[in-house]
């Protein structure tokens, strides 16, 4: 887990069949915010019966634009450590070669390229963890989704699917970093085998608690690393245990044609900023489109997320959540050793009130002054600070990290 502690920021990549359908189905949008549940969730928000989809959209899955070396150099770039994508989603088609099943990249669509070997490939060669997701419970192509919709296979049947797609995902493609099971059945023997699996192929992995139902009691979680937290979720207080939130940079997690809802460049910056504070992951969000491309705005906001982290990735890189009571209204505290960030999301001309902690700071100064000049601190009777004096003028939001050292 140390690499997982100290990396904090990863790209999360939704990319599939229905990418190709961009959230519409027969004309009719089906995003999240258009009454479906998200665009990669198209063909359970139209009922797409599985034949249809696969029809109709394995033949156009052909990304020629594709390449994983822009994708990882796009994600290094953005301070990104590690990088987890969608190898078989809701809608049961594979992103890799398999032998389990027929409805995969390989056998189903023109592309016939293993993408999850090309991006493992890439990021071992940049020097970044690569992870898979996998949906190891929903499958709407394979599974019955009840009498109109029966799937390919008996439900024995599927279950030896994803067995021998875990064979698959965990032996042909080097070091896997990251299982993202998502939402497993309510059944934890199953769960547990398969994160057993997990150990004996790849023990360095670090696997996702959706390998259980979120009704699984915490205890029971045998092979949960890392509890995963409620999409988009920043969590109320400091977390003790080992978690990590996703998020979107819009709606929808997979390509939608019409989603224009892209949060701002300060939005996601400080949300990286609140998840550290929280000692939370971040596992930011790209839903690339049918030609294999990232779009603009996606890699336009993730550059601007790595000039911030060229100057403050020392905040978030390997700290944790600071043990003070950081319910502050100006923002959150993450701490490494005997140094504190203060991340400050919002000004007062009267400055950032603080409450002290163990040992007498010896200076505070911004992150982004090469010079360390200090910043005026007033201090109470304890010897403890409770003011850093700051411009009356809020900085720009890309430098508003203040540092804060401690002399024990
Ligand atoms: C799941 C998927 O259904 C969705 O398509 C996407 O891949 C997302 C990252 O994961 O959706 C969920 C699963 C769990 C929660 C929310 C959305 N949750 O626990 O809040």
């Amino acid at each position: 887990m140390e690499w997982w502690r100290e990396a904090r920021y990863g790209m999360f990549i939704h990319w599939g069949l229905y990418s190709v359908a961009g959230g519409e189905w027969k004309g009719k949008d089906y995003g999240k915010e258009q009454g479906g549940a998200s665009a990669e969730w198209v063909m359970n928000s139209a009922k797409v019966p599985g034949k249809e989809y696969r029809e109709t959209l394995a033949p156009q899955f052909n990304p020629t634009q594709f390449d994983a070396e822009k994708w990882v150099s796009v994600a290094k770039a953005s301070g990104m450590k590690y990088m987890v994508i969608t190898s078989k989603h809701h809608d049961g088609f594979c992103l890799f070669d398999t032998k389990a099943t027929d409805y995969n990249v390989m056998e189903a669509s023109p592309f016939k390229r293993d993408i999850i070997k090309e991006l493992s490939e890439e990021c071992a060669k940049q020097g970044i963890k690569f992870g898979v997701y996998y949906s190891q419970f929903k499958d709407w192509y394979h599974r019955s989704r009840g009498k109109d919709n029966p799937g390919t296979l008996t439900n024995e049947e599927y279950l030896k699917l994803v067995e021998d797609n875990l064979e698959e995902l965990l032996s042909n493609y080097g070091e896997m970093s990251v299982l993202w099971f998502d939402t497993g059945g309510s059944d934890v023997i199953e769960a547990n085998a398969q994160g057993a699996r997990v150990r004996e192929l790849q023990p360095n992995a670090v696997i996702c608690s959706r390998l259980y139902n979120r009704g699984v009691p915490a205890n029971q979680k045998k092979y949960a690393d890392f509890n995963s937290l409620r999409d988009r979720e920043l969590p109320p207080e400091r977390m003790t245990e080992d978690a990590e939130t996703c998020m979107t940079m819009r709606h929808n997690w997979g390509y939608d044609r019409t989603d224009d809802a892209w949060k701002s460049e300060k939005d996601i910056i400080e949300f990286l900023a609140l998840c550290g504070a929280r000692g939370v992951n971040l596992l930011l969000n790209v839903g690339p489109t049918p030609e294999g491309t990232l779009l603009p705005e996606e890699t336009e906001r993730l550059a601007a997320v790595g000039e911030w982290m060229k100057v403050n990735g020392e905040s978030i890189y390997g700290t944790t959540c600071s043990p003070v009571d950081f319910d502050f209204w100006w923002g959150g505290i993450t701490q490494k050793d005997k140094t504190l960030y203060l991340h400050v999301l919002e000004w007062k001309p009267e400055g950032i009130d603080f409450n002290g902690v163990v040992g007498k700071p010896i200076k505070a100064y911004f992150l982004a002054d090469a010079e360390r000049n200090a910043l005026p601190v007033k201090y109470d009777a304890k010897g403890h600070f409770t003011t850093v004096e700051v411009p009356k003028e809020a900085p720009d939001f890309r430098n508003t990290v203040i540092v804060v050292e401690y002399d024990c």
